[in-house]
């Protein structure tokens, strides 16, 4: 039996117990086969209580503050009344064994409080992997009773997108930065942000943050937002000094009743679900063909035959899969 199972009670879940969430989230990242099947069995039996929570994306470049912020934000939204989780996806701590690690610490009175729940990003895996975990997290936060949940992650890499599918509300923070205005900016987070937040606007850098805010504001005025979700807000806060947050917190709750009045809210978890079955298929079927013993004796072979012109990738591919 495993060190965790003895908490396993779906009930001392939606108590809202924190160590038997920190529990069942350690079985869902466990790789050993016996506690997937009790983590899978728990989430079955808590699944009806997931789902009413905002699932808030916050994603920005290193040192743009974004632990900062969910530290002061997490707790101005514990005043209001909220009870937040927050969880994270970052592919560097794959690499680096738990970078993230740090963050507890960078979120000193948030991670004390009995309203909030904060989980370090898996540090093993792949990164589709740590995606699924965090996915899975994320419900049992849910059931947990936790209704505003945020999902740090790293301006790096693919891990925006696949935030992104797991998430209402995707926050950007950004750099007050002149000059140069959307540096920084990957074209790719513009598809999937909802909301621009220029932070550090605290001391001698106001003047600056107000400049980049409207850069940004003039800058995006060309690009089109989601068709559903109106213009694409951009404002200014400190998460140091704890100001702007209030703002931010209105412009999230604006931008969930308008697309609640859309209809695109209900929508976008329903495509969000059906790709997250997809992709757990496809996940399913490579690992199920790399385990393959015919493919892994020939794919190397095939691949060198490939390299040295032999064979045509199609052809190479044809065979692999068919054979
Ligand atoms: N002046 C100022 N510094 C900030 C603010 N938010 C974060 N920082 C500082 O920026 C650095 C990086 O912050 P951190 O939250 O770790 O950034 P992350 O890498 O995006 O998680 C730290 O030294 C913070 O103290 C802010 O609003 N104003
Ligand atoms: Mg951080």
């Amino acid at each position: 039996m495993s060190r965790a199972s003895s908490s396993l009670d779906p009930d001392v879940i939606r108590s809202g117990n924190r160590r038997a969430l920190a529990k069942a989230i350690t079985l869902l990242e466990s790789s050993r086969p016996a506690d997937q099947v009790t983590a899978q069995q728990l989430l079955e039996a808590v699944l009806p209580d997931s789902g009413h929570a905002l699932r808030l994306g916050v994603t920005g470049v290193p040192g743009v503050g974004k632990s900062t912020f969910i530290e002061s934000f997490g707790l101005h939204l514990i005043e209001q009344g909220h009870r937040v989780a927050v969880l994270a996806v970052d592919p560097t701590s794959l690499v680096t064994g738990g970078s993230i690690l740090g963050d507890k610490t960078r979120m000193p009175e948030l991670s004390r409080h009995p309203a909030a729940f904060i989980r370090p990003s898996p540090s093993s895996g792949i990164l589709g992997g740590v995606a699924r975990r965090t996915r899975e997290a994320l419900l049992l936060c849910e059931a947990a009773g936790h209704d505003v949940i945020l999902v740090e992650t790293v301006g790096v890499g693919q891990s925006e997108t696949l935030v992104a599918a797991m998430v209402d509300c995707f926050l950007v923070l950004l750099l007050p930065n002149a000059g140069d205005e959307l540096q920084g900016i990957k074209k790719g987070i513009l598809e999937v942000a909802d909301l621009l937040v220029v932070n550090k606007a605290d001391g001698d850098q106001i003047p600056l943050a107000k400049s980049t805010q409207q850069a940004y504001r003039q800058a995006l005025r060309l690009v089109r937002s989601k068709a559903s979700r109106g213009a694409l807000p951009v404002l200014t806060c400190s998460a140091l000094e704890r100001s702007g947050l209030g703002t931010v917190w209105e412009a999230v709750q604006a931008f969930e009743q308008h697309v609640r009045d859309s209809g695109a809210w209900e929508q976008q978890r329903k495509t969000q679900a059906r790709q997250w079955l997809r992709t757990l298929v496809e996940e399913g079927l490579l690992r199920e063909f790399r385990s393959r013993p015919d493919v892994q004796d020939r794919l190397q072979e095939y691949e060198q035959a490939v390299e040295d012109g032999e064979l045509l990738p199609t052809q190479a591919a044809e065979r692999l899969l068919h054979s």
